[in-house]
């Protein structure tokens, strides 16, 4: 039997890449020199889409593959893949959760004591000579013991609180409804009010259309200029203009970012800051975790074209 025709957006780690060439007839998207041209060619003949969660798939990928069946995305993310056009054809999507909680929670913890700490400049400081030239490096903010907010208390969210928990931080969130999970957490619902009451504010929501720039001037101004936005999500939770503002004139006091508007390219007057710390969309990069996601990736595939229930599914 011939095997399954599937278009790959983006390219896998080798690890993946193998097996996923063993059980289908692959074609590169990402590596195609005209994009349109290829899929003209092998558009009818596609049956899978196998995607990355910032890459997805859009309306016109998705109608120049007529006879598509499914979509598998290696991330948890999905807004980046038009659902709306997938169930006008009842398209499968699938996604990649659970298996990258941990790590993207670790990440966003990590990003915090960072900043807070002045991690990468205290490493400067020793590596240029500062240290034996000015002598001791400025002092920075305290982590344990002070506020936390967490906007979107889903998996990740969850996962971040919990190991707040262990800075003995005072922890809030906000979400669409208080969760039964979480009753020694503070609901608060107004995504204002918990910046208000937080020091460090973590956005850890799922994207949609319904949370675009959900974080927007009020919320980065009520969070001030001894807050800290962390951002582990997608960018278009916040209004990326908003908040370079505030940083730039001190209207808001640090952020920590894994994800940014139009990236890897991002907008360059966050490199002209030094209160904020950047991250090129690397939370749930460990090699544990990126294995586990190419394995489920190409488990919902193969459930698909063998008729089997999707481990993951979306739609
Ligand atoms: C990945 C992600 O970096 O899970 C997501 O939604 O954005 C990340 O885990 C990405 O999907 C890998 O390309």
């Amino acid at each position: 039997m011939s095997k399954p025709a599937i278009l790959q957006i983006g390219p896998y780690p080798q690890w993946d890449q193998e097996p996923l060439d063993d059980a289908f007839q692959v074609h590169r998207y990402f590596e195609a020199a005209d994009k349109a041209k290829l899929l003209a060619e092998v558009g009818p003949s596609i049956r899978g889409i196998a995607t990355r969660g910032e890459l997805g798939a859009d309306r016109a990928m998705i109608e120049a593959c007529p006879n598509l069946e499914v979509i598998s995305v290696y991330g948890v993310g999905f807004d980046a893949v038009d659902l709306q056009a997938c169930r006008e054809r009842a398209i499968r999507v699938t996604n990649t959760p659970d298996v990258l909680t941990n790590d993207v929670a670790d990440l966003g913890i990590a990003m915090m004591l960072c900043q807070s700490r002045g991690m990468i400049g205290a490493e400067s400081w020793v590596r240029d000579g500062s240290w034996a030239e000015k002598g001791l490096y400025p002092l920075k903010r305290r982590v344990w013991g002070r506020r936390a907010g967490v906007l979107g208390l889903g998996r990740i969210g969850f996962e971040v609180a919990k190991r707040l928990k262990g800075f003995d931080m005072q922890i809030a969130y906000s979400d669409v409804d208080a969760k039964p999970y979480a009753s020694e957490l503070t609901f608060v619902a107004d995504p204002v009010e918990l910046a208000r009451q937080s020091d460090f504010l973590f956005v850890t929501l799922a994207a949609s259309a319904a949370t675009r720039h959900i974080v927007g001037r009020e919320v980065i101004e009520a969070l001030g200029p001894d807050g800290m936005l962390i951002n582990i999500s997608r960018a278009s939770n916040i209004d990326e203009d908003a908040l370079l503002q505030a940083l730039e004139t001190g209207r808001l006091g640090w952020a920590a970012l894994d994800v940014f508007e139009g990236e890897p390219k991002l907008n360059p007057r966050f490199l002209a800051l030094d209160n904020v710390l950047l991250q090129p969309h690397h939370a749930s990069g460990t090699v544990e975790t990126r294995k586990a996601m190419g394995q489920l990736l190409r488990d919902n595939l193969a459930a698909h074209f063998a008729g089997q229930t999707l481990p993951t599914p979306v739609l």
